[in-house]
């Protein structure tokens, strides 16, 4: 067995290949890495020996030759063997490598694109690509954490099974395109984003049971992610789970580092968000704003869930709780309901947001994530009369929310605690009326507005129904007739100059 190994990261080679050695392998190896396993009391041959050629160019070609990749590549198949042998070239049974660090090189700031150059591997991925193409040959190995089983498989089997041959192939294919993806990325200067994925899982279904569904994990991402999540208990997430609860995510990050918070969520839509003092009575408030809808839902806070508010929790059914932690007691309390899933999320102040990727018919649609948000300082009146600081407060809550609701979206709130909410309606004025006939009686003073108003018809069914403040973007030709509206009725209109479409 002739194992070829050249590696950047050396971590955990010196017993793998002391492993091999005791197998019966012989190990040829690049530069330093050859200096890396003799210092461990290794014997190997170097490169060189076998291409009878130097590294030249400061490392740039050292394991680009015939020797080596006629003998990655060679099938065995008594033409191929024929030809090796006549050219005296030798099958190398096993490559493990891994590449020069590109991605960590680029991440450092100030790094000069000399240096990023320098560090784009062409002999490795070449290597991992031949010996990939001819898995049925030739053992392909990207990551130390194989090592193990590659070792398992040998010593139980004399060989390594086909299927891990092909499935280290697939795993090596996509180690050398994320690669070159993460160096487009770097040369176009963040403009093609990274969209390639890995991981993927296989879910029950889709949307409906009819459709088959995956979920993938996005190769970089440095954000908050359910998929990071640590699922303490209940069933396997679903599509629709993920869909939703991504939604619950989004929203929640709006208030990341405000006071306690509860977001429920159905179809990916909010149905309820609240604020309290305490995560009990954000969740009382969230829950109260539509307790219909909220049957079925997902619901995330953004503080540790304490047996309080678990108590709350548990007389709903809820597919899933997001948090960024449950108390032991929590736990004892909601363990009693098996199938309910409870993830563990961390919520970063600053988050990383991943851009947002709609697949349209034969193509995609790609965009950066909505992370605009709006200051008080920011607030605009443009008509009725001031408003306190506590009132800006809680207008730019209402405006927050809204924010996350499908368009046409309106949502209308007192205090810290949403009353309406209606989204995914294709004209304003029935999004309003929705809302508003949702907070009946309920004493709602503010109503937001994902985009301006075309006419001033919201204005006029919100001051019938009592609301006394209105925030939204601006900016329609139409401005004018909103604003004299609320001066007539006595509301306070506030511009945010932010619209937040959401489709
Ligand atoms: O400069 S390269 O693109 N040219 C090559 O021919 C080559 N062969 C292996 N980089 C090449 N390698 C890479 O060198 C490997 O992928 C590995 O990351 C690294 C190991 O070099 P050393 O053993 O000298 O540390």
């Amino acid at each position: 067995m002739r194992v070829l190994i050249s590696l950047s990261d050396k971590q955990g080679i010196e017993s793998f290949a002391k492993e091999l050695v005791e197998l019966g392998a012989e190990l040829i190896s690049t530069g330093n890495t050859k200096k890396y396993l003799e210092s461990h009391g290794l014997k190997v041959t170097g490169v060189s020996e076998v291409t009878n050629f130097p590294e030249i160019l400061e490392g740039r070609v050292k394991t680009l030759n015939p020797y080596i990749h006629g003998g990655l590549l060679a099938k065995n198949t008594p033409k191929h063997r024929e030809e090796l042998a006549k050219l005296n070239i030798k099958p190398i049974d096993m490559v493990v490598v891994n590449l020069y660090p590109f991605e960590e090189t680029v991440a450092k700031k100030d790094v000069t694109l000399d240096l990023a150059l320098e560090n784009i591997d062409i002999g490795g991925p070449t290597m991992i690509r031949a010996a990939a193409k001819n898995f049925e040959n030739v053992l392909v190995l990207t990551d130390k954490r194989d090592y193990p089983l590659v070792l398992q498989e040998l010593k139980e089997q004399g060989q390594v099974s086909f299927s891990t041959r092909k499935r280290l192939a697939l795993k090596a294919f996509t180690h050398t395109a994320l690669y070159d993806s993460a160096i487009i990325h770097y040369l176009s200067e963040g403009e093609k984003w990274n969209i390639l994925l890995e991981d993927k899982k296989t879910l029950r279904y889709g949307e409906n049971p009819h459709q088959k569904g995956w979920v993938y994990k996005l190769a970089k991402d440095n954000g908050p992610s359910l998929l990071k999540g640590r699922q303490l208990q209940g069933k396997e997430m679903s599509y629709n789970n993920y869909n939703d609860g991504n939604g619950a995510l989004e929203a929640l990050l709006e208030f990341t580092s405000d006071k306690a918070t509860a977001v429920a969520v159905k179809h990916a839509t909010p149905c309820g968000i609240g604020q309290g003092r305490s995560l009990r009575e954000a969740f009382i408030n969230c829950k109260e704003s539509d307790p219909v809808s909220i049957f079925g839902g997902i619901v995330a806070v953004n503080r540790e869930v304490d047996r309080e508010t678990a108590e709350e929790m548990k007389d709903i059914f809820l597919e899933v709780i997001i948090a960024p932690k449950f108390s032991d007691e929590a736990l004892e309390v909601l363990g009693k309901k098996k199938n309910l899933r409870l993830l563990e999320v961390d919520l970063p102040e600053n988050p990383l947001f991943t851009p947002v990727v709609k697949t349209i018919q034969g193509g995609a649609l790609v965009q950066e994530y909505d992370e605009k948000g709006v200051s008080i300082e920011e607030l605009v009146v443009v008509a009725g009369k001031p408003l306190s600081g506590e009132e800006k407060e809680q207008a730019l809550f209402a405006f927050k929310c809204v924010k996350h609701v499908k368009s046409n979206a309106i949502v209308v709130t007192k205090d810290f605690k949403t009353l309406g909410i209606s989204g995914g309606q294709t004209s304003r004025i029935d999004a309003a009326r929705q809302a508003l006939e949702k907070a009946e009686g309920k004493g709602a003073t503010i109503l937001a507005s994902d985009a301006f108003f075309p006419f001033d018809d919201v204005v006029k069914l919100a001051g019938e129904k009592g609301i006394k403040i209105i925030i939204q973007p601006g900016g329609s030709i139409n401005d004018q007739l909103s604003i004299k509206a609320c001066e007539e009725l006595g509301i306070t209109m506030v511009f945010t100059n932010v619209r937040h479409f959401k489709h």
